[in-house]
């Protein structure tokens, strides 16, 4: 570039003149650069807004929040539109370090990055970054490697022309953008998307707080049974082998190495037990008849536990919050799922001694919402079968339902057990398991597994058709969508001959999970903006279940904002079957029977 195409302003006289012009844009494109990833810890170096007419780029170590303040009522407004590409890390700076709120009103955001995911429908080769996008939709290279430079001091005249580039280009892509997510039906589903980046950026500032010393106590417990096991292990080892070598019981049990695979296995073939490799099903099989390999199993869960939430979740907290504070992957699947890294929230085990240790901090409570079956409902709503609707009509158990139809049983005769068995029955059909894959999932004979989906489809005749329309649609369309329209279009590996029943299984199940994303996001949504103004705030978001961290006084009141917030989040996409969420108030992450 020749002349300079951006303008860089240090002083406070130019942000009013600024504020003026960028009201009368319909789009305004915004980044920040920062001296470092996390809010609490980096600096805001330089935020760049660019409109058609012109870009400026504004020194953060010159002006201060009270000199940009001017600015904060456009960040938050629903117009102009702001573009921006992975708005959610912008957004944390801007609200920790200028107190603006980026999308704050519904409609006022387009974040290209969101956008990309959207339009690659699932496609798992094609990469978000500004870069690739900007090379797939407008066909343009972008060099990014000042991105990475010394953000800290003097800046050079490369690193003010990237950072003005990385705005300005925005635009143009935001356009094609656009088109592109109308041609393909996407509209709804981007305007869902983009309104829940605002709650999503309190949410990671928000963080969750852990109870430190609960949480060590939980890993030397887990410590010591680990030892303990070990030993065990070991001589149940050198018993085995010694009754089937006649060797003397007290001779030598060699030490065995449980975390290394091979030594394992010859341990195990020691004593008679030969396999091909030590597998986790290969294990699961054997262990009822073998308490060794159940122990073995046991000291592997533990081993794994520790070291993926040992200490490493301890150095995860923030020096500055003293909280954790999960990067959230708004989408994070096909289907759209929320996730989280560092650390995965979606993957802590559910079991009470974990979730323990995820309280609610002096002078609050924690306020959990799940929704009940929801994808069960969401099944019923799609496929309008009969029995499912007026069972959740009558507010009946659907899953003690199954079982009283599967099982030939009255109602209140249905065993905990075969709930649970029809539960996994109801789970397993909309998963597009077969009868090979529900026997394994049940632990029943294949012949049986067959005839009980037989009945189970006598039953809700609705559901039959509407799965194996939906698995149809995946072959022939090659696609499918949600609620909002969520598009996924499937890309089968031709060399793979299972591809043809995973593409049938993908079919019935994509639409649902789909759709239980898309409520939860509209909910999440409607959610922070009942909280706005309350002592109340998310604190975790994780499958289909909230947390919200509230003052005590009013914790009641949040939860029963929390369900019908919740159950209208729902109600936009589902407007046959009636919504159930399950609130529990606790001083921990637990859910409450
Ligand atoms: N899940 C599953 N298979 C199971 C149980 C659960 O795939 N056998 C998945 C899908 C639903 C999600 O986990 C939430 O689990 P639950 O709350 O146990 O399911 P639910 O349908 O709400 O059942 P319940 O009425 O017992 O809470
Ligand atoms: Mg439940």
């Amino acid at each position: 570039m020749t002349s300079k195409s951006y303008r860089l302003i240090d002083s406070r006289a130019e942000i009013g003149p600024l504020t003026e012009r960028l009201w009368a844009a319909p789009v305004v494109a915004i980044d920040t650069e920062t001296t470092g990833l996390d809010p609490y810890q980096g600096r805001l170096r330089l935020l760049q807004l660019a409109t058609a007419e012109e870009t400026v780029i504004i020194d953060c170590f010159s002006l201060t929040r009270e000199h940009l303040a001017p600015l904060a009522a456009i960040i938050a407004s629903s117009r102009p539109v702001k573009v921006a590409h992975n708005a959610r890390f912008d957004g944390k700076f801007l609200r920790q370090h200028l107190g603006m709120e980026l999308g704050k009103e519904v409609g006022g955001l387009f974040d290209t990055y969101l956008a990309s995911l959207l339009l690659s429908a699932g496609s798992v080769t094609d990469r978000h970054g500004l870069e690739p996008v900007v090379a797939r939709y407008l066909g343009q290279a972008l060099d990014k490697q000042a991105q990475r430079s010394d953000w800290t001091g003097e800046l050079s005249e490369e690193q003010l022309d990237y950072a003005a580039t990385d705005a300005s280009i925005l635009l143009p892509l935001q356009a094609v953008q656009q088109e592109r997510l109308s041609q393909s039906d996407l509209l709804v589903t981007a305007a869902l998307e983009f309104d829940c980046i605002h709650p999503l950026v309190g949410l990671e500032l928000n963080g969750v707080h852990v109870d430190v010393v609960r949480w060590r106590h939980l890993i030397a417990t887990m410590r010591e049974e680990s030892a303990r096991l070990e030993t065990l292990i070991e001589s149940e080892l050198a018993e085995l082998g010694a009754a089937r070598s006649q060797l003397d019981l007290f001779g030598h049990p060699e030490p065995i190495n449980l975390d290394s695979p091979a030594q394992v296995r010859q341990a195990l073939a020691r004593i008679g037990i030969e396999l091909e490799d030590t597998r986790e099903w290969r294990l699961q099989r054997l262990a009822p008849q073998y308490p060794v390999v159940a122990n073995i199993l046991r000291h592997r869960h533990l081993a794994r536990n520790l070291s993926t939430y040992g200490e490493n979740l301890l150095e995860m907290i923030n020096p500055v919050t003293g909280r954790l504070h999960p990067d959230y992957r708004q989408i994070g699947t096909p289907t759209g799922r929320i996730t989280s890294n560092s650390p995965s929230l979606q993957q802590i085990p559910h079991t009470e001694d974990y979730r323990a240790c995820f309280t609610a901090p002096a002078g609050c409570k924690l306020v959990i919402a799940d929704y009940s079956q929801i994808e069960m409902r969401i099944l019923a709503d799609f496929s309008r079968d009969e029995a499912l609707l007026a069972a959740f009509d009558r507010g009946a158990d659907l899953h003690r339902q199954t079982a009283a139809e599967m099982f030939d049983l009255p109602l209140d005769q249905v065993t905990q057990r075969q709930r649970e068995y029809a539960k996994g029955l109801n789970y397993g059909l909309i998963y597009g398991m077969g009868a090979e894959g529900l026997a394994s999932r049940l632990d029943s004979s294949v012949a049986e597994a067959a005839s009980l989906i037989e009945r189970y489809f006598a039953a809700y005749p609705g559901v039959a058709r509407w799965l194996d329309a939906a698995a149809e649609r995946a072959v022939t369309e090659g696609r499918s969508r949600t609620a909002s329209g969520r598009l996924w279009v499937f890309r089968p590996d031709p060399a793979d001959p299972e591809g043809l029943s995973a593409l049938r299984r993908v079919g019935k199940n994509a639409p649902i999970q789909g759709t239980a994303s898309d409520i939860f996001k509209r909910s999440i949504r409607l959610l922070a903006d009942e909280l706005a103004g309350r002592d109340a705030r998310i604190v975790n978001a994780i499958h289909d279940e909230l947390v919200i961290e509230a003052a005590s006084p009013i914790a009641t009141e949040v939860g029963e904002i929390l369900a019908r917030t919740m159950v209208a989040g729902a109600r936009e996409f589902l407007p046959r079957v009636e919504v159930e969420v399950d609130v529990t108030i606790a001083d921990a992450w637990i859910k409450g029977g």
